[in-house]
């Protein structure tokens, strides 16, 4: 049986094709009106792009690395790459050239698909790498991808795949500042989405069926995977939002069911004037993850819109691992991540005999491991076969997860992973720089904030919005920081490292108003 992800998403595609899969919903002042793709636009032009790519004769383990702006045609290229039976690799589409160089000469893709605006040095930086095929797609349906594809046969059969053959590769970052690329393969994905189907209550049609509202990036897990496989492996209609507009999204709350968000989006829900109960009244779910949701979030989004948020805990090597429950008659408890999963093996192994310990986890959606990092692998599992999330946790006597920390150097900004020693790599090299210290303070509106405590070389004043500047033209920008302090020191304990809980406690109100 051909275990290929894309053969489980077609089959759960209504078998009128002509319905809608996917409405594009207009932002205030945007150009142009709404755009609906159907259920057959989806399975035919995904067809077209499949055929495009196997005509390339590629080996089978091929990688597509895919650097575009947010597009239903973004999507649809993600299912080409399923059916074709190669490997989907995206990336976030604020990286720069010197974070795709790294990318590319890790995952060394045979095509890479790219924004037209960033042709002219993204193609360079490939060719050089030995990619053989570089495209382009823009959010408007633009770019050589498309016309190339228009040329290939509408239909096609995905070519045969095995649960464990990988179906994409997630890159998220290391601790140690270069990222390593999460397997993920066919059967990891599929048994989370028919796990989460379940669990989350999606509704077939004769139940009155679901509308998600998609307004998460497409380059991470949760927008591509856990919101679009949601959808897509119950034939329900999307909503499409190329980015996330409170006002836009609140106006088409009515016609939807379903919202996946990450913390930041319900905090602008919330301070968005038009956004209250009326709005929501049709809605049934509200899901957030990425980062820490605040209890007192919740309970204000609880209280404006009717609807308790269920909060859910995940990661790029496990996809979904556990969740707060559904069934309105189990209580959703703000602050915690609820329980495993169904199938889902879930420990916390205490240190020094704390209840808090450190939570590792088996099951059928945890990563065949990282792309050509076998030893960073074998580090990240225990001897026993755990995966260990490098999460601090609690369980509580009904099994119930409250995340306390990390034990890795990690900050969480707007639901975006970002790890200090990648980001005071940057900064160490800048002119005048001695040594820098990056951390995660307190922010209203992103949940942490990027900061950065410098050190200047002795007799050299550096200039702290400079530096912030030039960090713009090197690294995405979510990564930068959002303010630089100058001192003669870092804090650091007897072994000589650096206090970064000091810096946190000392730097926690810069945001504070
Ligand atoms: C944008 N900026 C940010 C962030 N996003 N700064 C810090 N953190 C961020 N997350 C900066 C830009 O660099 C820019 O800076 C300015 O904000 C405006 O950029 P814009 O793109 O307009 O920002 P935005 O539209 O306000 O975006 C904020 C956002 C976005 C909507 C919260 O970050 C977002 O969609 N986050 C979701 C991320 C996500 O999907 N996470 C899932 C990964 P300047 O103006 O200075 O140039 S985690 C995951 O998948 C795991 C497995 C899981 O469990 O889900």
């Amino acid at each position: 049986m051909n275990q290929n992800l894309y053969c489980a998403l077609r089959a759960a595609f209504p078998a009128d094709l002509a319905r809608t899969a996917v409405e594009c919903a207009a932002i205030e002042g945007a150009a142009g009106t709404p755009l609906f793709y159907t259920w057959r636009d989806l399975d035919r032009s995904s067809a077209m792009m499949a055929n495009l790519l196997l005509s390339l004769d590629l080996p089978t383990d091929a990688r597509v690395l895919a650097h575009t702006d947010k597009s239903v045609e973004a999507l649809i290229l993600y299912l080409a790459v399923l059916r074709a039976g190669l490997v989907y690799v995206p990336l976030n589409s604020a990286y720069q050239a010197s974070e795709l160089a790294y990318f590319i000469g890790n995952a060394e893709p045979a095509v890479v698909v790219c924004a037209p605006r960033n042709f002219g040095w993204l193609s360079k930086l490939a060719f050089r790498a030995g990619v053989q095929h570089v495209y382009t797609l823009g959010d408007d349906r633009s770019g050589s991808l498309l016309q190339r594809a228009a040329h290939h046969a509408d239909t096609q059969t995905p070519v045969q795949r095995a649960v464990s053959d990988v179906a994409s590769i997630i890159y998220t970052s290391g601790t140690t500042g270069r990222s390593k690329g999460a397997m993920l393969s066919h059967g990891n994905l599929l048994a989370n989405a028919q796990v989460l189907k379940t669990l989350w209550g999606w509704r077939p049609e004769d139940e009155g069926g679901d509308v998600l509202i998609h307004a998460l990036p497409l380059f991470h897990v949760h927008g591509l995977f856990v919101a679009s496989h949601g959808a897509l492996l119950n034939g329900s209609k999307m909503l499409w939002f190329a980015k996330f507009d409170a006002r836009a999204v609140t106006a088409r709350l009515p016609e939807a069911t379903v919202f996946m968000g990450v913390p930041t989006l319900y905090g602008r829900l919330l301070a968005e004037p038009s956004f209250n109960a009326q709005a929501c009244q049709n809605m049934r779910l509200f899901i957030s993850g990425s980062a820490p949701l605040l209890a007192e979030t919740f309970r204000q989004f609880s209280e404006c819109s009717g609807h308790a948020i269920l909060e859910r805990y995940g990661m790029s090597e496990t996809v979904m691992l556990t969740s707060n429950p559904y069934a309105p008659e189990q209580e959703r408890v703000a602050g915690t991540v609820g329980f495993a999963l169904p199938g889902v093996d879930l420990r916390v192994t205490p240190a020094g005999g704390a209840h808090i310990g450190a939570v590792e986890v088996r099951g059928p959606s945890v990563f065949q491991g990282y792309w050509r990092m076998p030893e960073q692998t074998a580090q990240d599992f225990t001897a026993d076969g755990w995966f260990k999330t490098g999460d601090l946790g609690q369980l509580d006597v009904s099994g119930r997860l409250t995340l306390i920390g990390r034990s890795k150097d990690l900050i969480i900004t707007g639901g975006y992973n970002v790890y200090p020693a990648e980001v005071e790599g940057y900064l160490n090299e800048l002119p005048g720089v001695d040594e820098s210290a990056v951390i995660g303070v307190p922010h209203a509106d992103l949940g942490e904030a990027v900061v950065a405590v410098l050190v200047p070389r002795a007799g050299v004043s550096v200039d702290a919005l400079a530096c912030i500047a030039t960090m713009k033209q090197r690294i995405a920008g979510f990564k930068v920081p959002k303010h630089i302090i100058m001192t003669d020191h870092l804090p650091r304990n007897a072994m000589g490292k650096v206090q970064k809980a000091l810096l946190r406690q000392q730097h926690r109100a810069l945001f504070a108003h």
